[in-house]
This record gives C-alpha cells, structure tokens and sequence, in this order.
C-alpha cells in the first residue's frame, strides 16, 4: 500500500522541524552558542542543519537516478558540504576527501577502520522509507547501502536500518508494538538488540518513562547506538500526543537534540501526516514539502510498474 501523500509531507517536514527546532538546544554551552550566530537564514528562520541537507541530498538522489547510486549520492553530499551546517567531525572530513576527488569506499574507511558509527546515516534514513515504503526487504537493502558512503560501521548502518523500518512502519499505521518488533526482527548487533529490547518492554508496559530515565537507558549522543532506539521510543510513545509535546520530551533528554528530534520528528511526522505538525516557518518549509510530493509521485509510479 501506497501511503497518502499527507504522510509524505509528513514525514519530512517532520524531520526538518525537529532539526531546526531542535538544533538551538544540541550540545553544550560551546555549540549552543555557536549555533545562536549560525541558527537563522537571512530572513531570520530557523536554519536545519547536517540532518535536513543530507536528507535533501539522498531524495534528489533517489530521484535523479530512481534507485540508489552509491556514487553520485557521494558526489552530492560533499557537493552540498558546508561546514555551518554542524556536521559530525568524521563526517566532514569524509566529504572534503571525496570533494577533493577520493573515492567514497576509500574515505569512508580512512577516518575510522571500520567507518563512522555517528548517527548521521540514521538521520537520513526516513527518505528511504519514503522512496521504498511498502517492500521490508528492499527498504533494509537499499537502507544499507546508503549508510555504507558514510558510516561503513556495522553499528552505523544498523542505526540507519532502526530508522528506516520504524518510518515505513509509521507510514503503514502499524500499531507501536508492531513497529517495534519489526524493528527488532531486521537488527543483529548486540548493542542496538538491548536498546531496542528494552524499549519495546517499555512500550508494552504502557507507563511513559521519564527523560531523565530515557537518557540514562537508551542514550542520548551522536554515536547510533546512543540515540536511534531513543528516537525510536520517543517518537511510538508520542503517537498519542502532539508534535510539540515530542519536541519538549527531546529538549528534556538533552544531547543530540536536533538529531534525535529530527528521526523522532520524520516517524511521527509519517503517522500523523502533515496536517498534524505545526505550521512554525522555517528555511525552506515549501521547497521541503515539494519535495516530499515529488517522492511521492515516483513511489507511486514505481507502485504501478
Ligand atoms: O554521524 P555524523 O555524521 O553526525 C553525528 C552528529 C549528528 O548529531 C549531526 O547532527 C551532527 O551534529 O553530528 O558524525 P560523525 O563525525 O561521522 O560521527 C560522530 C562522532 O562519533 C565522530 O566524530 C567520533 O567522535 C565518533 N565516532 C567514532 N569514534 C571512534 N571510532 C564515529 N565512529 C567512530 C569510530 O569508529
Ligand atoms: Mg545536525
Ligand atoms: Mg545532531
């Protein structure tokens, strides 16, 4: 079933407002204060950040090539690099070298031996579920070899998979329990098994548990470990609530805020459906929503073939 065109906008809208209205609270004294000079567009909106641009990038990919080319998707990431947007530290010198001509599979592996484990192919994740929102199999392959430009390492990737399959699950309407245990049922890694675990025992036990409680238990840092299970929890335990009651749970868990907001904010978003998020401007709300038709229109097209 293709999901409404609601869930689309949706979706990504959803992302970007949980990154632009998550970044000014990211971090610590240092980056908060940084991101006050760099937070706003010359009409003085609420700027995203790493998480909105590389998922800009992946959906013109997808678009552009109508499957997923590992190679031009590399090529428009370190095109679209810009230090202001706060990207990761291995992550920005990744794009430079394949700005500087490197290959991805190369760079990929010359910071880290094994990749990045940061939580930015996760973030990017719910555009996956948008281009690929009916079919698992093809959703974790597709999932997979996009996270691997950037964040070859096991755990980086499964994060990217948590995400995915959470969104498309959302699009669909599963209930939180199925969401959960789909999401389980595609993870190996020991390390995001126990997270995801326990949050699924949290959700069946119906208690909302507290920020504090969250972020000591699930995490709440830029490795994907740290951070995808709690967005994931996050955003099934807010299915009853409203957008803005997510966001202030986020800002109350402190840490990667905009990220976590940002992947917490594309799973609600795809259930809920555009009507749902609030109607706060922020950079490029319209160019944002455009695009989600336009993912839209292709998925249906590939629905029909
Ligand atoms: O994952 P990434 O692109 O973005 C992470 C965060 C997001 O919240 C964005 O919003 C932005 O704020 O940054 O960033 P990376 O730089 O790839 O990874 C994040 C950090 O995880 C790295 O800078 C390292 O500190 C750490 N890290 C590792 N450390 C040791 N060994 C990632 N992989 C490794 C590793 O293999
Ligand atoms: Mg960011
Ligand atoms: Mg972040």
């Amino acid at each position: 079933m293709i999901p409404e065109p609601s869930a689309y906008s949706g979706c990504l809208l959803g992302l970007a407002l949980g990154d632009a209205l998550g970044a000014p609270f990211e971090g610590g004294v240092l980056e908060r204060a940084l991101w006050r000079l760099l937070g706003s567009t010359p009409q003085g909106l609420p700027r995203w950040t790493d998480d909105t641009r590389m998922s800009l990038d992946l959906a013109e990919s997808l678009l552009a090539c109508r499957a997923l080319d590992p190679d031009e998707l590399a090529r428009r990431f370190a095109a679209s690099y810009r230090w202001s947007r706060g990207y990761g530290p291995s992550t920005a010198r990744l794009l430079q070298r394949i700005r500087q001509g490197e290959d991805w599979r190369i760079a990929a592996k010359a910071i880290h031996p094994q990749g990045s484990y940061g939580n930015g192919a996760a973030m990017r994740a719910p555009v996956v579920a948008l281009h690929c929102p009916s079919d698992l199999a093809t959703l974790v392959h597709i999932t997979r070899e996009q996270a691997r430009v950037t964040h070859a390492h096991p755990l980086g990737v499964e994060g990217a998979v948590m995400i995915a399959v959470a969104t498309q699950g959302a699009l669909q309407h599963l209930p939180p329990a199925d969401v959960i245990s789909t999401v389980r049922q595609n993870l190996q890694e020991p390390k995001m098994l126990a997270r995801v675990e326990l949050a699924a025992r949290w959700l069946m036990g119906g208690a909302s548990q507290q920020a504090v409680i969250v972020r000591r238990e699930l995490g709440n840092g830029i490795a994907a470990p740290d951070s995808c299970a709690t967005a994931v929890y996050i955003a099934l335990s807010h299915f009853d609530r409203s957008f803005e009651d997510l966001l202030t749970f986020v800002r109350a868990v402190r840490g990667d805020v905009d990220t976590i907001s940002a992947m917490a904010g594309a799973i609600w978003g795809a259930r809920h459906g555009v009507c749902a998020l609030p109607v706060t401007p922020i950079e490029a709300r319209d160019d944002i929503l455009a695009m989600a038709q336009r993912l839209y229109v292709q998925a249906q097209h590939k629905g029909k073939v």
